[in-house]
């Protein structure tokens, strides 16, 4: 049995040899020469075009080349087999330390430096110590929970906000709907690292940033359609939210056009928070081919019925 692979960004002349240094009797096939498609019975991927996993019969197993899933939950046709989550150190502690430089970036408003730098000015400001400043993390899993213990010793006072009750170390919890307002009350610095399901769509509006603490500011690197745009802009406007950084978007790359490049009180990155680098990644997906192989439970199964 085999192993297709399919990513316009993950290089497959650099996937197949890592895999294959983990099991080296691995058929590992690209999506343009899959050979027989009734051989392939597992595939790594990045965003297949939709309809084209349903082009294997006897496919078991989709592992996801990244931590969200909405890439391939878009899919109709998607086979009904267990989608295995993206799950790896380079991934998390990419991820993790995105959140935690802009954090800091945010608390000590580095963006006022810069603005001062390009003027010229010398204006001496001094931002009050971490122990003062809450931060809120929406979404508390893998990604929200490590970011939350890197930030925890610098001192900050955290809160996290999941969909069940969770606990993490240092972090007060909120959960469900009926809590995210009382979350963001509490949240002069907001990021959302959330995934994309009809739940988490346009959640970022302007009821929300009305709810916030005035001048809070905004971190998203979940995904681009938890926000909404228009009211980010509104709120920076007003003075309601006094800065963002945003590493995802509604369409990406982002188009030349788009206002959020050239605002002054916006950060753009280009959806660089995190990715799996090849040699601790497919260490991670060697392991779970090898449990699925095994007849194994396989960990981090994405949940259709969830999205996420
Ligand atoms: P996890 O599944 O481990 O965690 C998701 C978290 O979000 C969980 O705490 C979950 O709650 C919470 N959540 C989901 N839906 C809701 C909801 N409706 N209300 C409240 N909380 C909710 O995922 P990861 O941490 O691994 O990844 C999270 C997301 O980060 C990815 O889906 C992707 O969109 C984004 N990402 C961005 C990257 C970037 O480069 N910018 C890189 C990698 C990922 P519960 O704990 O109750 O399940
Ligand atoms: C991911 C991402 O979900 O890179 O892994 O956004």
């Amino acid at each position: 049995m085999a192993l297709i692979f399919y990513s316009p960004i993950n290089p497959a002349e650099v996937w197949g040899p890592e895999l294959k240094k983990h099991i080296p009797d691995l058929d590992f096939r690209v999506w343009e020469e899959p050979g027989d498609p009734a051989e392939i019975d597992m595939a790594l991927c990045w965003k297949p075009p939709a309809g084209g996993l349903a082009k294997f019969p006897n496919l078991k197993v989709i592992f996801s080349l990244a931590a969200g899933v909405d890439h391939l939950f878009y899919d109709p046709d998607l086979p009904d087999v267990p989608v295995v989550r993206m799950v790896e150190p380079s991934l998390t502690a990419g991820v993790a330390e995105y959140i935690v430089l802009h954090v800091m970036r945010h608390h000590k408003d580095q963006l006022r430096f810069a603005e001062q730098q390009r003027a010229k000015v010398w204006e001496e400001y001094f931002a009050p110590p971490a122990w003062t400043r809450r931060v809120g993390i929406l979404g508390l899993g893998v990604l929200g929970g490590t970011a939350a213990g890197m930030l925890k010793p610098i001192g900050f006072q955290l809160a996290g906000w999941s969909r069940s009750p969770k606990q993490v170390d240092g972090v007060e919890p909120f959960h469900g709907p009926d809590q995210l307002g009382d979350l963001v009350a509490r949240s002069d610095i907001l990021v959302s690292i959330l995934p994309k399901t009809p739940q988490t769509e346009n959640l970022l509006n302007a009821d929300l940033f009305a709810k916030m603490p005035r001048g809070a500011s905004l971190i998203n690197a979940g995904r681009g359609d938890q926000l909404v745009e228009q009211d980010l802009l509104d709120a920076l406007e007003s003075g309601q939210i006094s800065q963002a950084t945003l590493d995802v978007f509604r369409t990406e790359p982002l188009p030349a056009g788009d206002p959020f490049w050239s605002h002054p009180k916006i950060t753009v990155t280009p959806h660089s928070g995190g990715d799996p680098f090849p040699e601790t990644a497919a260490k991670a997906v060697a392991e779970n081919i090898m449990r699925f192989r095994n007849g194994e439970p396989l960990p981090n199964i994405a949940h259709p019925e969830d999205g996420y």
